[in-house]
Formats: C-alpha cells, structure tokens, sequence
C-alpha cells in the first residue's frame, strides 16, 4: 500500500481544478447560547453527559463565531481557491422555521462570506452538516415527513440571503454518517438506537428533503445566481478480502449498502439499488415483518430525486476488506444486511479508525466513474487524524502527499472528471464523539487557552505548497535508484 518513489506521479492537476478546505458550524464555531442562536441536537447531545469523550462540548469549541476574520487570513495564507463551511440552522433560525429569523445569526454569516470574498476566497457552503436545530427534533425530527418541507424552506432562506454571493451549495454532508451513527447506532446526536428500521425511513424523508431543496435551487435561483448545487457522500473503499467471486461481489455489496443507498437514487439507475431491496426484503421476511424494512418510492418520488445534484461530491477517509457471510447475525441492522464481514489489513497504517491506503481512493473515483457515467466529482473531504498534538506531523503530510496523488492519477491515467480537492480540516476541531482527543487539523488549536491561538502545522505548509505548484511538478533531479557497485 505504500507507493514507492517510482510509481509517484509528478505531473500537474488540470487548470480548472480548484483547492479547498473544510469546517462545520458545530465543529469550530462554539457561541452555543450566544445572540439570540436556538439550541442544536449536538448542544443536547453532548450537555446530556455520557456521550462524548470526558464529556466535552461545542459550547466554544475553537471559537470561530468571534474569530472567523483569523480563520479567513489562514484560509488566505494557505492560498486556497474556495472554503467549505456549514450554516448553522439553529443559529440562523432558532426554532428551525423561517418565521423567526435571528438577525445576528444572519449578520455573522454575512461578514463571514464578505470577509472571504475579500481575500480572494470562494465560499462552499453546506446547509446541513448535522445540527438540528432542537426544535424540530423535538418534532420528530428526520424521522418527520414534515421535514421534507421544512428543510426546502430553510434551503430557500439560505439562498435568498446569501446565494448572491454564494455560487456552490450542499445539502446534506454524509446522510450515511449522520444517519447510521445518530439514528442506528445512537453514537452522535440525536443518539436512538434503530439499526434495522430508522436508517432506512429517515434516509428516505432525506433523500425527499434533499430533492427539493434542488428543485428550489433550480427553479427559482438558478436563473439570477447562476450556481450549482449538490450532496456530499461519504464512501470507504470496499476491497474484496480475496479473489474468490463471493468475496468480490460481497465487496460491490457493501459499496451498494453504502454509497450506492444515497448514490443510485440521484446518479444511478433511480431508487435504492437492487441488491439492497433483494436483501432486505428476503431478511425483513424472515424476522417476521410483513413487509421490507426499506420504504419504496413512488415512481413520481424516484423521478423527482433522479438527477438531483449538480455535481457528485464525495467524501473520503479509508479502506477496507470485505468479505462474503452468509447471515452474519439475525438482528435486524442495516450492517447485517449486508450479509457481509469486514476485515482490516494489520500491515496498513493507521490512525484511529484511519487506515492509511491511498490507492483506495483512486479505485473508488473509478467505480463512482464507472458506476454513474464518468460524473463530476468534487472531493469535499479527505484527512488524516491523530490524537497528539505535534505541530510535526509528517504522518497527515504522507496521507495527503499520497491520497492527492492517486486523485492526480484518477484524473490523468484513467480518465475520472475530478474538479476539486478539499483537506479535513482547516484546523484542530470537535471531532464529534471523540471531542477534542482526535485531530485533524492542518493548524493546531490550543483547546486550554481561551484565545484558541491556531498555529500551522507541517501539514499546512504541505497543501500550501500543493496548492502554490497545482499539483507534483517534475522533480529538478531525480536520484537513482540503485547505485552502481563500487
Ligand atoms: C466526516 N467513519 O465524518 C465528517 O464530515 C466530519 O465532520 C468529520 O469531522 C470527519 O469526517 C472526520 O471524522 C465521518 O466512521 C465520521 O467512516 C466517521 C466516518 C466517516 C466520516
């Protein structure tokens, strides 16, 4: 998995491709209670106790509310083309309806958007990157079939305010993540604990949500502001276990089960895919449901979800192995519906749940390519964590080094439409469950000091540089290899 000198490829990215960075509201901004901001589920979440590492919040987090002008002079010093950041409902609308607007919510993400737009900075913005606002929690939240409306309404807020100025959006950031982590596993907010039925009808109230927002987009904004909008998607690599057929399929399984869940109703052939309406059928029969724990879609729902995103924004961290099973476990859960085993390789290095295989992220742009018809794919995320806090941290410079390169060899040996690299993440954030002991920032914060001074990491300068070159020039000398014998 470690590419040698040899198979590095020193060429340049495309003209067009354009270099990013990302945050969410939740993750640096902190202010929780602060001017008039409503209350989030991640603020219940974690204030509940018991959730989170040492019972750490957001509360301030790296204080991005009150100090977002030092934000944009890295974003400047970095020299990157655009910034990817999430509003925060809650702080723009505290009670999640555009009835009661909170203008000093609307006043901070103006500035926001004005102060990078004078840096030469192109704002990116996510509209949800997983905060509910409480109240509509307390509605029911994803699970409300009222969101679908609800959520178009704040989309259509979000554009009127800012979309003058604001040219790419993104609805939802990794509906897999927020899901099977909040609603299945109950590991982030709003923390239930529904593996076999939630997931799959709170991704179907998204996938609607989702949608409309699009539609909204474009059909009333679209013609003045002239933007694109999209979803982000979250994906590891599923590499097959061994070269027995069973294990190569079970590997395109678990793709489908993930990516494919969200992908195939927007960029596929339309609808959820058919290994997983196959599966979850055939297991919600035999546990004694009536009917398959994964909704269907109305043949005018799949048509209107069909094509709904501008571009294929893809979020990306690590690989795994896969490997066929037959019934792995009877409880119904949308990981045993898989009829899968996932494996690791101890030779990878890793980082936490990180392993390090940068090829990965090359072969699943070639299956995002061959699955969807060669999209255009814009890379939202991709880092590297660890849980000290050296300033020297050449294991994210070599993830970084490694992963954009094998971008770099998806777009010029193979042929992928890849338009734009983002890093994860502009600085040391709240890494959700893991708080503040898992870093993955490309500057340190200072979590002890109430100023949060934000301080360049070796990883900083690495994407500066990349940034700067556009890529891996040709080296100036190359050094042999093997050296004649004396
Ligand atoms: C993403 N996984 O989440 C999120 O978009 C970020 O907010 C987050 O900070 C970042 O990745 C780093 O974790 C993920 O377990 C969380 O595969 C977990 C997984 C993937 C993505």
């Amino acid at each position: 998995a470690v590419a040698t000198r040899a198979d590095f490829l020193y060429d340049t990215f495309p003209d067009y491709f354009q270099w990013g960075v990302a945050t969410a509201s939740y993750q640096i901004e902190g202010a929780w209670n602060v001017d008039g901001k409503g209350d989030s589920i991640w603020d219940t979440y974690t204030h509940a106790g018991g959730n989170v590492v040492k019972n750490e919040t957001g509360d301030i987090a790296c204080d991005s509310y009150n100090k977002y002008e030092d934000d944009v002079q890295l974003l400047q010093d970095l020299g990157v083309n655009f910034y990817r950041f999430s509003l925060s409902w809650a702080r723009l609308l505290p009670t999640g309806r555009v009835d009661q607007p909170n203008q000093a919510g609307i006043d901070y993400y103006n500035s926001l958007i004005d102060a990078l737009l004078a840096a030469g900075v192109e704002p990116m913005v996510t509209l949800y990157h997983w905060d509910l606002p409480q109240e509509l929690d307390d509605q029911g939240g994803w699970e409300n079939e009222d969101m679908v409306q609800i959520f178009n309404e704040y989309a259509v807020f979000a554009f009127e305010l800012f979309g003058d100025r604001v040219k790419s959006w993104i609805t939802f950031n990794e509906p897999y993540v927020f899901i099977t982590m909040g609603y299945g596993q109950g590991a982030h907010a709003p923390g239930l604990q529904s593996p076999g039925e939630k997931v799959y009808t709170v991704a179907h109230v998204v996938l609607k949500a989702h949608a409309e927002a699009w539609h909204s987009y474009n059909e009333l904004f679209r013609p003045t502001q002239d933007g694109v909008i999209g979803i982000t998607l979250d994906s590891e690599w599923k590499e097959p276990y061994s070269d027995d057929p069973e294990d190569i399929e079970a590997a395109e399984r678990a793709i489908q089960f993930c990516l494919g869940w969200f992908a195939n109703p927007i960029f596929g052939s339309g609808g959820y895919p058919t290994v997983m309406k196959e599966k979850i059928l055939e297991k919600s029969l035999e546990q004694g449901y009536e009917e398959s724990r994964l909704p269907e879609f109305t043949e005018e729902e799949e048509n209107r979800i069909h094509g709904t995103s501008d571009f294929f924004g893809l979020n990306h961290y690590t690989t795994s192995l896969v490997q066929n099973a037959d019934r792995p476990s009877l409880v119904p859960s949308y990981l045993n519906d898989r009829d899968i085993i996932t494996r690791v390789n101890s030779t990878w290095d890793r980082s936490e749940w990180i392993f390090v295989v940068p090829w990965g992220l090359r072969s699943l742009l070639n299956w995002i390519s061959d699955s969807y018809g060669n999209p255009n794919v814009i890379i939202t995320e991709n880092g590297m964590s660890d849980s000290n806090a050296t300033l020297e941290d050449a294991h994210r410079v070599n993830y970084f080094r490694l992963y954009t390169n094998n971008v770099l060899k998806a777009i010029k040996l193979d042929g992928c439409d890849v338009r734009s690299y983002t890093a994860w993440t502009l600085m040391d954030n709240f890494e959700w469950a893991f708080a503040y002991d898992v870093r993955f920032g490309l500057h340190h914060v200072d979590f002890e000091d109430p100023e949060r001074p934000r301080t360049p990491k070796a990883s900083a300068e690495f994407i500066r540089q990349l940034v700067a070159d556009n890529g891996f020039p040709e080296p100036e000398a190359v050094i042999p290899e093997v050296l004649e014998p004396e």
